[in-house]
This record gives C-alpha cells, structure tokens and sequence, in this order.
C-alpha cells in the first residue's frame, strides 16, 4: 500500500488541499513536510500523539520529518479551536517548555537514519529576531483583511471577542511554513483539523511568494469517542506524555480501557501494527469481546512507543498483580504508580495496631466496625487477609519501609504512607 492509500486506510485524513497532486508528488520524491506543536504546557499529551505518529509513518516511507516547536508562537496563543483569549505565558516558562517538548518529540523521529533524518526546528530563531517594520512590510502586507476575518478561528471569535496578538497568530504560522519552504525545501504541513485555516494561510503567503510554488496542507481528524466524552481525558485529568505526570501503569489502564466501539478505530491510529493483524483483532472484538484482545495489543503497543518495554512490561505487572490482588509482589515504585488515586494516610511513628490504623485513617467509621470486618474476613494487609483484631503492624508490614496498602472488602484500596 502507498503511503497516502495506508493514511486512508487507517481513517487519519481528514482534508487534503490537493490529494491528487499530493498523491504525485509523494510518488515522485521524498518529501520534507513539518508539524508544529505549540510549548503550552511542560509536556505534550495524547492529543498530541496523533500527528507526531504520522509524521513518524512519513518517516517509515521515506520522508523527511520537521518537527516545529512553537517557541515563538507559543507566546502568543493560537486562537484555533479556543473558544477564549488564552493568558499568556513567562518567557523563561515558554522557554522551558520549549526544551521538554523538544526533548519529547525526540523519542518518535529517527534523527540516524542516512537517506531521511528528522530535524527539530524552533520557530523562535526566525521570529524571535523579526522587527516590527520588517513583519508588516514583508509579511503583514501578503494578508487581506478579509481573508483573514473570514477564517473559522477568527470567526468563532467574533462575538466574544479576540485580540489583535491572537488574530495575529495565522500570520505567524504562514511564515514558519514559508520559511521552511524556502530553506529546508518542506513541501507539506500537517495538523489536527483545527489547523486547516493556519496552513492554507501558509499555502496562500507561499503562493504569493515564490514563484511556481508547489506546496500542500493535510489535516487529521479529531480523535472521537462513541460515548460522546472528549478523547484523552480521565476523571484523574490529561493523560501526559510525560511519565512524572502521567504514570506508565495510568497509560497502560487508560487505553485498556477503551470501548468495543472505539478499539479497532484507536488501533489503526495510534499502533504501527499491519492491516492483516488489525483485521485478526476486529474479529476477535465480534467473536470473543470478553477476551479483550484488541484493548491489551492497543495498550501494549501505545504503552511501548511511548514508555519503551520495561515500563510496558511494569504496567502489565502492577495490572495482574491489582487484579489477583498479589500486592506483596510490588515494589515501592509499583504501589505508587498503581495506587496514585486510591485514598491515603498518612502516619508517623513506630508499631501501631491494626485495628487503630482502621478507625483513625477512616477506613472503617468505628473500632466495632473494624472488629467486625476483621472478624468477617474482609480486611487485607499487602494482598494477605488478617483477621486477628490484635495484629500490630510493624516494619515488616511496610513495602520498603515506605507503603501498607490495605485492601477492604473486594476492591477497595487505601494506602498508608509513613513518615
Ligand atoms: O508553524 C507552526 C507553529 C505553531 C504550530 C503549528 C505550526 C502550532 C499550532 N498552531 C497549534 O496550536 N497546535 C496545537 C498545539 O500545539 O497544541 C495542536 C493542534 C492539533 C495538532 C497538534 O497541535 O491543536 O490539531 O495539530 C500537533
């Protein structure tokens, strides 16, 4: 399958400017095309994977991948998409985001390879210098108002309101796309689709610049769910790229759980897997949904490309080990990835008993309540029932002297930190 067949395929198009001659182009020449990312956070997120993947699969096919940080425009806030004005960031923070984020999209783009090395790029070495004499007579000029009034990102805007810095922001993006034009021959941009209006901008001011100027935009779709809620998102919050943020056990759980009616969809996004063996796991999804196959290949193999195998190989481990309940076999770094949003206490001091623990961290409401459940069973030192209403905890009960996870009734986990 060619390149473009296989984006279809795998449901990642949403708008072309120009598919047939895009079509000829990537059949003709390996081609430089760019996607930027905006440093609005210190870490990019799922949202993001999307097209930094895809710039990976043009890669795989032997083109030529620029990743743009936004270090410039990410000072200034692209109104596409947002529904207000956005606060605008500290320079030093833009900064320092702009090295995490740069330090992240590194992980996906092969910058060995000899024929097509990835490139980073940051727009701020080519803004962050420009005058303002110079960017209205050379660059502010190529836009009408018009044209930039009857953009959906300005529009949107129109009764709310919008800033002349954020209506701004299309001409900044024009000239990213020019400048890679011009000196790192780049002939495509790519995006989510709410970029569609920032890249033809860019299409029109290199258009307008150079002469017989060949150059394309395509866009990839939202990431929709069938339940109707925003993609990428969980009760805890994003889920992060970042593993300090975004554990690689919360990764892991947050794709295993993805719908029947979203899976086979999610695989064809965000796996490198082949067509024959998606093909093989939607039948499995009609056949035996209860096996899960589909959602454990999407984890494992999103969970690899992002954390690498040791971490995939952890998540699986601190998964089964929730699910039979075998907390003993855990470490300490494992308790805290799996146990991040269970109930917790904290405790200082030495030896205390069991049944104290239980009423002063409000696990259970009374002493004859934790007498009660002790005596029924349903109490769990690190996975082991104990049902002795005189057990001391000591610092054999602690998992590496820092953690006790204990377990009431079937699934309902707290965690006790020491001091
Ligand atoms: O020359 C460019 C400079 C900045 C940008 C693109 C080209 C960033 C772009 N304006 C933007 O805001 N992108 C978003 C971001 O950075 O968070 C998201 C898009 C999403 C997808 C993703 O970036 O909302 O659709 O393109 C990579």
């Amino acid at each position: 399958m060619d390149l473009l067949k296989e984006l279809e395929w795998r449901g990642l198009i949403n708008q072309v400017t120009d598919h047939e001659g895009l079509e000829e182009l990537l059949s003709e020449e390996k081609v430089s095309l760019y996607c930027g990312f905006d440093p609005t956070a210190d870490s990019l997120h799922i949202g993001s994977l999307l097209p930094i993947l895809t710039l990976r699969r043009f890669q795989l096919a032997g083109h030529r991948p620029i990743a743009l940080v936004g270090g410039a425009t990410g000072l200034i806030g692209d109104p596409s998409g947002k529904k207000s004005e956005r606060s605008l960031n500290e320079k030093e923070v833009v900064q320092q985001w702009s090295e995490k984020i740069k330090e992240q999209l590194s992980r996906f783009l092969d910058f060995d390879v000899a024929d097509n090395p990835a490139k980073i790029a940051n727009n701020y070495e080519w803004i962050g210098e420009l005058d303002v004499i110079s960017f209205l007579r050379d660059v502010g000029k190529n836009f009408g108002l018009n044209y930039m009034l009857a953009k959906e990102s300005v529009q949107s805007r129109i009764e709310t309101g919008i800033s002349f810095t954020e209506f701004s922001y299309m001409i900044l993006q024009s000239l990213d796309f020019l400048k890679l034009y011009q000196n790192e021959n780049c002939k495509l941009q790519i995006g989510g689709s709410d970029q569609w209006g920032n890249i033809t901008a860019g299409l029109e001011l290199i258009r307008k610049t150079e002469e017989d100027a060949k150059a394309f935009g395509l866009t990839i779709p939202l990431v929709t769910k069938a339940d109707g809620t925003k993609f990428g998102k969980t009760e805890s919050g994003t889920i992060w790229l970042d593993r300090e943020k975004t554990s690689p056990y919360e990764f892991y759980q947050f794709w295993i759980n993805t719908d029947d009616r979203d899976v086979i969809k999610y695989l064809k996004y965000f796996t490198f897997l082949t067509k024959e063996e998606i093909e093989q796991l939607e039948k499995e999804v009609q056949t035996a949904p209860e096996k899960r196959a589909a959602q454990k290949a999407l984890a494992e193999e999103v969970t690899k490309l992002v954390h690498g195998e040791e971490a995939l190989q952890q998540a699986i481990k601190i998964s089964e080990a929730l699910f039979s309940g075998s907390i003993s076999e855990l470490t300490a770094d494992e308790i805290k990835q799996g146990f991040k949003d269970v109930p917790s206490f904290e405790y200082e001091g030495e030896e205390v008993s069991l049944l104290e623990l239980l009423v002063m961290s409000g696990i259970v409401s009374s002493k004859r309540q934790a007498r009660e459940d002790l005596a029924n069973g349903a109490i769990y030192v690190n996975g082991e029932r104990v049902q002795d209403v005189n057990k001391i905890l000591t610092r054999e009960d602690r998992i590496e002297g820092q953690f006790t996870v204990i377990r009431r009734g079937k699934k309902k986990y707290y965690l006790i930190k020491y001091k």
